[in-house]
């Protein structure tokens, strides 16, 4: 079946990990008839959570896509992980989707995960409407978590379902939006309307005004009348609801009981009536350094945005796609503009999580899905036409924790590569990287989990043994004071012999300046001509310093003087001289070591602010600012060295209960003397021993 964009519905389900995504998910493909039995996550049966990872933790780790036609209108549902390790896959949901659907765990209230995703949504601005599950539970009462709601960001819910419960019994709904009851259905029954039953006239009345209230917010004359007349009509209910939604103005509220198949109906009857369509979406898109432009999802040549890509062990790569404007069609040719090539597109799907539905021609608005397009990447744009200005990137946050891999020989090495570069193209919070000074594979991710189902997917999946180990930091060593040293380089072994004299000084350099190399020989002791064989040797000495073999930054050389033998002096001779000259300078110049500094900023929970703050002074850490930041979060600055952060997922994960999240990044560097530093010397020795045998 076709859907014209003003058809279309996209909602991202998203919250705080384990409060039941997947589970409503499931129960609102069963109301939507697309399958006949719900299945738990214990039985590993879910439509959403079909990967075997997923299946082994019972957690979500992909956003999984499926879609239920209801009222005419086909509505893309994302159920997304909860877990901070997959924020990628919760980006990829938030970008495509113009509603986003928060599921509060009705006996817990607002968890920090749903603070943080609160957050990205304001920055979006992205209309969101909450669902509040666990509704027959005792300690459910869903005014509390209104009010949890408004505590945490001064906004008013507005409660479109109000719970039918007296005396702790769950009986089912009332859509305040519709005046009508859904009383729990008997088990395996179909959620279906009665009138309101006469003990919940009164809180229905009360629901409705306020209702009207949130209504009125949608449209200035809605709002004079309301004032004047202290109600409105459903019609002009339902019109304000719409503008006012659409313009994130108002927070629409759910609750329900949804493995008791309750409270479901009347929340996809509100997405199908009041929530908005893509029609006039924004999407910004922008061209190399020129200013963004606006594009309106509708009419128009064909523009698509690639939100995600994955692979299933059936259909091949998969391409997740947003259409922006025009229709997209089958067995065409697209231009990818972001890689400048023409791309071809085969089949397209719609998707019930794993399941593909093949169609023949979406519209602008829609999600859909491509087999098999040979260039296809997170964020690219497709095109009809060439000049297309391609949209702008997915905003992907920088991996936080890192880990060395390798493989028990060279074969396995390179096929562990080749699988986790591939791995890092799919997931952009992922990062596959060589580097060079401390000579290991690094593989960073959002957390300890992010990592290991990873490398557990591909140990299974290719049979490969994945070792990994804490990675080495990058240190450098340099000077603290000037110092002057002179070497001859002489052989003379019959035939050509090789002389070269260099007399040079080094002194220390401000921090981040790290070389200047000066000639300031006189008479013409070395000739023009060797001096580039000095600095070479000098960028060669700089290479490995002389406590443990660390790169020397932050230190000026200049040469005084030398010597040259008319036969035997060569470039390679001065070189030979001037790296010695350099290494004995240094050793007299008072050589330290630095260690990286990041900056770090925490996020937790105001409770854990004292707990943060001594684990900071523990890790050498110093606390650069502190503030309280909506939602009663602690937002902490702090600069720390890189060696103590190494774990710190780990680490605030255990001191928060897993609430906590924290971002870095490099930001200078530091010396390090005493205890610290000979025991970096102590590794680094070892890990040279190594490194010279396997060389
Ligand atoms: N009684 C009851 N249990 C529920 C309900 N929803 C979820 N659960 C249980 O809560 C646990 C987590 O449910 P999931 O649906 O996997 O939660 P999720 O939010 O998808 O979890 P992540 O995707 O990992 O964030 C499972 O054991 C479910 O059976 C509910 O409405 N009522
Ligand atoms: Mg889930």
């Amino acid at each position: 079946m076709d859907f014209t964009t003003a058809q279309l519905r996209n909602v991202a389900i998203a919250g705080h990990g384990q409060t039941g995504k997947t589970t409503f998910m499931e129960q609102l493909l069963l109301t939507g008839g697309v399958i006949s039995k719900a299945e738990s996550t214990a039985s590993g049966k879910t439509v959403s959570d079909s990967a075997p990872e997923e299946i082994e933790r019972k957690i979500s780790v992909y956003a999984s896509l499926s879609h239920i036609t209801w009222k005419d209108k086909n509505i893309n549902f994302w159920d997304t992980p909860g877990s901070a390790d997959f924020t990628g896959e919760v980006i990829s949901a938030f970008r495509s989707s113009e509603i986003a659907s928060l599921l509060i765990d009705g006996r817990n209230g607002v968890q920090i995960e749903t603070v943080k995703l609160w957050r990205d949504l304001d920055r979006r601005n992205k209309s969101r409407m909450v669902f509040i599950n666990r509704g027959e539970e005792d300690r459910t009462d869903d005014a509390v978590i209104a009010k949890d709601i408004h505590d945490k960001f001064n906004v008013e819910v507005c409660r479109v379902t109000i719970p039918m419960k007296k005396s702790g019994k769950w009986e089912g709904v009332i859509d305040v939006l519709n005046g009508k009851a859904y009383p729990v259905p008997a088990a395996g029954a179909k959620e279906t309307a009665t009138d309101i039953p006469a003990d919940y006239k009164e809180d229905y009345e009360t629901a409705l005004s306020n209702l009207a209230g949130a209504a009125a917010e949608g449209d200035d004359d809605l709002l004079i009348k309301f004032i004047d007349e202290g109600e409105l009509t459903p019609d002009e209910i339902s019109k304000g609801l719409k503008e006012a939604f659409k313009n994130n103005r108002i927070i629409p509220s759910f609750v329900g009981a949804p493995t008791l198949n309750s409270g479901l109906v009347p929340y996809l009857d509100f997405i199908a009536d009041i929530a908005p369509s893509p029609e006039d979406a924004i999407e910004t898109a922008k061209k190399g350094d020129e200013d963004t432009v606006t594009v309106k999802v509708g009419d128009g040549p064909m523009t698509a945005l690639v939100v995600k890509t994955a692979s299933d062990q059936f259909s091949g790569k998969l391409s997740y796609i947003k259409i922006i404007t025009g229709s997209f069609a089958p067995e065409t040719e697209y231009w990818n503009i972001t890689e400048g090539r023409k791309e071809k597109i085969g089949k397209i799907f719609r998707s019930i999580g794993k399941k593909l539905e093949e169609i023949k021609v979406a519209y602008a608005g829609d999600i859909i899905i491509a087999t098999k397009l040979p260039l296809a990447k997170t964020s690219d744009t497709l095109a009809a036409a060439q000049d297309a200005i391609p949209f702008v990137r997915l905003r992907h946050p920088y991996p936080i924790y890192s880990m060395a891999v390798s493989a028990d020989n060279k074969k396995d090495e390179d096929k562990m590569s080749e699988l986790l570069a591939h791995a890092a193209e799919e997931d952009r919070t992922l990062s596959y990287k060589f580097n060079p000074e401390t000579k290991q594979n690094v593989l960073s991710g959002m957390g300890e989990l992010h990592i290991t189902i990873l490398l557990d997917k591909l140990k299974n999946q290719n049979k490969l043994q994945i070792n990994t180990t804490i990675p080495r930091i990058a240190y450098r060593e340099t000077i603290q004071r000037k110092a002057q040293a002179e070497y001859t380089h002489k052989k003379q072994s019959g035939g050509h012999g090789q002389y070269g004299r260099v007399v040079l000084a080094i002194e220390p350099l401000e921090r981040g300046e790290n070389y200047k190399f000066t000639n300031a020989v006189f008479g013409g002791a070395i000739s023009k001509g060797y001096i580039p064989g000095v600095e070479k040797g000098v960028k060669e000495a700089m290479l490995n310093g002389v406590l443990a073999g660390y790169p020397v930054v932050d230190v000026a050389t200049t040469v005084l003087d030398g010597k040259e033998h008319p036969v035997d002096s060569s470039e390679l001779a001065f070189k030979i001289a001037s790296r010695n000259a350099f290494r004995d300078a240094m050793r007299q110049a008072g050589p330290i070591l630095l260690e990286p500094i990041m900056n770090i900023t925490v996020w937790v929970e105001s409770k854990y602010l004292g707990d943060i703050m001594s684990d900071f002074s523990g890790r050498r850490g110093r606390i650069l600012g502190q503030s309280d930041i909506e939602g009663g979060i602690e937002e902490i600055r702090a600069q720390v060295p890189q060696s103590e952060l190494l774990r710190y997922a780990i680490d605030l994960r255990s001191i928060t209960s897993g609430t906590g999240s924290f971002e870095t990044s490099f930001d200078h560097y530091d010396p390090i003397s005493g205890k610290i530093a000979d025991d970096v010397i102590a590794a680094a020795k070892e890990f040279i021993t190594i490194q010279n045998l396997e060389e």
